[in-house]
């Protein structure tokens, strides 16, 4: 009987360690700054994990690229020194140059769940950064050049613009002259007099204070800026089922608010004009022509540099 009563006590002692045992806790980094707008959403989707997550998986935010410098997030996911990244395809095209061509996407991500193409992304992911791609938490926000010099047509011969991977081909073929930075590095490179513009979606001047040193945001946009929850994929794979698909369920729900997007864009170009931000546009035709050669550009690039996966996703990404 003593004995009974002592086993019964030993095993109830042991359960909340063999719970807290199975609760998996994940660490997330953010290639982008922290004072960044991407970020407090991010973060409070990790609030609302955590909340529901309780006992099956929890998630801890690390931090900004003060942690992880911007370009080495991508080798940090794929080598298992961090669980998950919110991060941009352009920030780590040196772990795969196929990361960049999501920005080229003009399906949604919700018809690229549909399509094959969110499969596809995964086979690559897995196969060449061992990476699972869990979700898109920014779309339908366009791309644009922003210039402290006035042009009158899209030449930009003689400029020097601060890009990543996303602008390199498109702007060189414009004849810029071209410097990669992290966004950490633009406003000190503007107030310097280093560059003469740069590439940026339509939103998030105002969290960098870039609309202090901007004067020309050139319209029409282009692409489609893309941001992700990427995940090593030994860590995604080790994970008990329950906090797996817990996992997937919030990531989905994150990327089914993309919507979101297009009115605070809307609210993001007025402050710009707000803020003294000049609007140089072109006519119809040069307009049009303007977006055809981003296109056009940026997927002679992406087959260029993956002819085996370049070809397959432009025929899923591309209408
Ligand atoms: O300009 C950038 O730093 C960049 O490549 C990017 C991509 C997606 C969202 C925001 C910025």
């Amino acid at each position: 009987m003593r004995i009974q009563r002592l086993l019964a006590l030993g095993v109830a002692l042991c359960l909340p360690a063999v719970a807290a045992a199975q609760e998996a806790t994940l660490r997330l980094v953010s290639a982008f700054p922290e004072n960044v707008f991407y970020v407090k959403r991010t973060t409070d989707w990790i609030a609302k994990v955590n909340r529901d997550g309780k006992g099956a998986l929890q998630i801890n935010f690390i931090g900004g690229p003060k942690a992880i410098p911007t370009f080495e997030v991508g080798n940090a996911v794929k080598t298992g020194v961090v669980d998950i990244a919110m991060t941009t395809g352009a920030y780590y095209t040196n772990v795969m140059p196929e990361a960049d061509n999501l920005k080229l996407a003009e399906v949604s991500a919700a018809e690229q769940r549909q399509n094959g193409a969110y499969d596809l992304i995964n086979r690559i992911w897995a196969e060449k950064g061992n990476m699972r791609y869990l979700a898109r938490v920014v779309e339908f926000t366009p791309f644009h050049l922003y210039l402290n010099r006035k042009i009158d047509k899209p030449d930009l011969t003689g400029l020097k613009i601060r890009i990543t991977p996303v602008y390199r081909d498109f702007f060189q073929a414009l004849g810029a002259q071209v410097m990669t930075t992290a966004p950490g590095e633009v406003y000190t490179a503007l107030e310097r007099g280093v560059i003469d513009g740069y590439g940026w979606p339509i939103h998030l001047l105002f969290d960098l204070n870039w609309q202090e040193k901007t004067k020309y945001r050139v319209d029409p946009g282009f692409y489609n800026a893309e941001v992700s929850l990427i995940m090593n994929l030994d860590k995604y794979k080790a994970l008990p089922a329950k906090a797996r698909e817990f996992l997937d369920r919030e990531a989905l729900a994150f990327e089914r608010d993309n919507e979101f997007w297009k009115s605070y864009n809307q609210n993001e170009a007025k402050r710009q004009a707000e803020a003294g931000i000049q609007v140089i546009t072109f006519d119809a035709a040069t307009n049009r022509a303007f977006i055809e050669k981003a296109n056009e550009v940026g997927w002679a690039a992406a087959i260029k540099a993956s002819p085996q996966y370049g070809p397959q996703m432009k025929k899923l990404l591309a209408r």
